[in-house]
């Protein structure tokens, strides 16, 4: 089946998809070139919003997920591909299933996770290969979750995870090309505001010899607030392959102090010492290469759930590129790495991410849009020819997809360059005003809606 669809904005009363029981939005089999948009969705007793078996080249943009108390607020998983979650609220997600998550994408091979903000939460946000109960492989590639905001959840707030299945221990699934860039992680796991036992992020190979992760890039990202604000590897997996396709670059850790190992291994059996180690070496080669800062961030209103950056904040023009031009030809880019990068993914009215290139000193030399990313060969197609772009400049990312500029010179650790913090619009007395995103709930109970005025 191959249609189109749009789900009506709910802001208008009466039609706001509200159940008790089953999910909010389903898309079940084989839907592809859909788009949920602005949609609200509230009290399901199951996914709020759902993307299973192939769903294609799918955009959900816009839309507040909340009171999923059961069950993940936003999931595609199945082997779907080509897949954009943008913009979305996402908070009271999961709260009662100790599994579950604010955003997933499983089981999925081209998707990109950005602009969300995830609070309030069991989990934040996942990428996941998994087997499946019925011994299918459900392998995760290529998949960026970027400029996403996540806070005071339970858990981890971003978590990458292979997992495999307890009785099909023979078979592979991998997760492999997750680029973890440019978030902005508050107050999540031990520190949330209920007891959590997670981190900043949370990286698992699980229960198979087979399950592994490999090509993932964690880079640029703040991790705020509190006690046990870091990489934290899990594996309970013995035979598994250590982690070492696993980077980190330039993030911003706060309040992290080095918690034995044994801290983090909590109820988990068979975790082994060795791979705890293994996750430790690469923890303080991101903090020792001179990469890794310990200053409060100085968010605009952490209490508030406003994470811009204040002007004296340590992360401003502080992240390192992306990734960085190997070859130039014309309209085709060849970088070290394109894992960073999307096409548009053929949705409808989308287009390739807009990048930004940098010579060493960072001015900008060339500023185009990706018209299709090979991400075997590492080359970029690209709109325009940049006359002025050489072998070894920087590559980063620039403009939103709501149009705003918002890289100021060399980039920001965190998210605040490319999204409005964790303010979210409402409509409010016919008149369309910003609100800390912790707000929303008040405001949505006294009768604003959700979004810009109509
Ligand atoms: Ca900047």
């Amino acid at each position: 089946m191959d249609y189109e669809v749009e789900v009506p904005d709910p802001g208008n009363p009466g039609e706001t998809k509200l159940a008790t029981r089953g999910a909010g939005i389903s898309l079940i089999v084989d839907n592809s070139h859909v788009s949920i948009l602005d949609s609200t969705v509230s009290s399901v007793g199951l996914t709020g919003i759902y993307l299973s078996t192939r769903s294609n080249h799918v955009l959900v943009d816009g839309n507040t997920v909340h009171g999923t108390r059961k069950a993940t607020a936003i999931l595609a998983e199945s082997r779907s591909h080509d897949l954009i979650v943008r913009g979305n609220v996402v908070y009271h997600a999961a709260v009662e299933n100790p599994t579950e998550t604010g955003i997933q994408i499983a089981g999925t091979t081209r998707a990109v996770g950005e602009n969300n903000v995830v609070f309030d939460s069991r989990y934040g946000i996942k990428a996941t290969g998994y087997v499946n109960s019925g011994g299918v492989e459900m392998p995760c590639s290529r998949v960026i979750l970027r400029n996403n905001v996540a806070f005071d959840n339970f858990a981890s707030p971003i978590t990458v995870n292979s997992v495999g299945n307890r009785n099909y221990p023979e078979l592979p699934v991998a997760t492999d090309r997750v680029a973890v860039y440019h978030n902005s992680l508050s107050s999540n796991g031990s520190t949330s505001t209920r007891y959590g036992h997670g981190s900043g992020f949370y990286l698992l190979q699980l229960h198979s010899p087979q399950a592994e992760l490999s090509e993932v890039a964690i880079e640029n990202n703040i991790v705020d607030s509190g006690l046990g604000m870091f990489v934290n590897q899990y594996v309970n997996n013995p035979g598994a392959p250590p982690l070492t396709e696993v980077e980190f670059s330039r993030n911003h850790y706060y309040h992290a102090p080095f918690s034995p190992p044994d801290t983090y291994m909590g109820d988990w059996d068979g975790a082994l010492l060795e791979d705890l180690i293994a996750w430790k070496t690469q923890l303080e080669n991101d903090a020792s290469g001179g990469t890794t800062v310990l200053d409060e961030p100085s968010f605009a209103d952490r209490a508030a759930g406003d994470f811009q950056l204040t002007l004296d904040s340590p992360c401003i023009d502080q992240a390192i590129a992306l990734t960085t031009i190997t070859t130039v030809d014309d309209f085709t880019l060849g970088v070290e790495s394109a894992m960073y990068f999307m096409d548009g993914y053929g949705i409808s009215g989308e287009t390739g991410d807009e990048i930004v290139i940098f010579d060493p000193f960072w001015d900008v030399v060339g500023i185009a849009t990706v018209t299709a990313v090979d991400y075997d060969t590492n080359v970029l197609t690209v709109d325009s020819v940049l006359p002025d772009v050489r072998v070894g400049d920087l590559v980063s990312y620039g403009r939103d997809k709501n149009g705003h500029w918002r890289v100021a010179g060399r980039p920001d650790i965190g998210a605040y360059e490319r999204t409005q913090g964790a303010k979210v619009e409402v409509c409010h007395a016919e008149q369309t005003i910003s609100i800390a995103v912790v707000a929303l709930d008040a405001h949505l109970e006294h009768g604003d809606t959700f979004g810009s005025c109509r």
